[in-house]
């Protein structure tokens, strides 16, 4: 009898020694929404998010993507976010500004001189007091993954210098400090939503549109254009949203597992777009695209020209937004 009960015991023990790891996890299912398709880098982040959401919650926490717009472009999805009827999205957070409009400081031209001032932006203080404003709106911001530097891509002329913008019709996206921009540089900026691009450029409703050189492969636009410009006008971030509604009702142990495997596929969506990159021109090339690269001076010009945008967008941002990005960026590069 009492061997019996020392065994029971052992028993007993073993499994809430075991049990604990996962008992603060519930079976979740989280719909990740992407406009881009699943070859994209994000795919890469997501496979690694999901792995470290296995080791934490005994693979209770489950992400299902959906990808190339299936739940809705950025906007739409995000709303869905806001309104509790949808888990997640990674979208850029320029098509956002309506919601926030401070995150329009990332859209402002040649903000950022390379990724890594970007990383230490958007992955310290900076980032953080940006995410307090979108938990405000109904958002919480896991991490900052990547979208990254945008390259103009054209079927009409090869770009060289600003003057060679003139009467382009340019797609951009729904956001006031692009369209000013483009607009500034003489072209016929159009707004519109990313799910719409490819059979724009198809049929020739618009010449042009701009996105980060593994956006132009793996949304397959280099097949629809004849000139890519390195441009690396702007860096925008992607956002790895979540609703705060039914983020709020997860346990603190689900929260904390969500913000940290983020941060574990954040690193890995970077790295592979780092090495994505040079992958995407090649094969841009090869489909018989040709590539300018700016030369200094004239990136210089267009940069000096595209000044007016910042005073002009300053204080719909929040001047303390933008005066605050720039204090940030002189520190980095001292
Ligand atoms: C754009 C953006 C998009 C991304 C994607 C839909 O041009 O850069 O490529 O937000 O997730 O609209």
């Amino acid at each position: 009898m009492r061997k019996l009960l020392l065994a029971t015991t052992a028993i007993a023990f073993s499994v809430s020694a075991s049990a604990p790891a996962f008992a603060e996890f519930n079976e979740r299912n989280i719909r990740v929404s992407n406009g881009i398709n699943a070859d994209h880098p994000v795919g890469n982040g997501i496979d690694a998010m999901q792995k470290c959401l296995d080791e934490k919650s005994g693979g209770k926490l489950k992400l299902t993507a959906f990808w190339g717009g299936a739940l809705g472009g950025d906007l739409q999805a995000t709303q869905a976010l806001r309104s509790g009827v949808q888990e997640a999205v990674v979208t850029s957070s320029s098509p956002l500004v309506g919601i926030e409009p401070a995150l329009g400081v990332f859209d402002l031209p040649f903000l950022f001189a390379n990724a890594d001032e970007a990383y230490k932006v958007l992955d310290g203080e900076f980032g953080d007091m940006m995410n307090q404003k979108l938990e405000a709106v109904g958002l919480v911001n896991l991490a900052y993954w990547e979208n990254g530097f945008r390259n103009l891509s054209n079927s009409v002329r090869p770009v060289t210098k600003w003057e060679d913008f003139e009467g382009m019709k340019v797609r951009v996206m729904q956001n006031n400090v692009f369209l000013d921009t483009f607009q500034n540089l003489g072209a016929n900026a159009t707004p519109m939503a990313f799910g719409e691009v490819f059979s724009a450029l198809e049929t020739k409703t618009i010449d042009a549109q701009e996105n980060p050189y593994v956006t132009i492969d793996t949304s397959k636009f280099f097949e629809v254009q004849k000139y890519v410009t390195e441009t690396n006008h702007a860096y925008t971030p992607f956002l790895f949203l979540f609703s705060k509604a039914i983020f709020d009702t997860y346990t603190p142990e689900e929260q904390a597992a969500l913000r940290e495997c983020a941060i574990v596929g954040r690193d890995v969506e970077r790295q592979v777009i780092g090495d994505l990159n040079k992958k995407s021109l090649e094969k841009i090339k090869a489909a018989g695209l040709e590539v300018n690269v700016l030369s200094p001076e004239e990136q210089a010009r267009i940069r000096e020209k595209s000044m007016v945008v910042y005073e002009k967008h300053k204080t719909e941002i929040g001047a303390d937004v933008v005066d605050g990005i720039l204090v940030q960026l002189e520190e980095i590069r001292k």
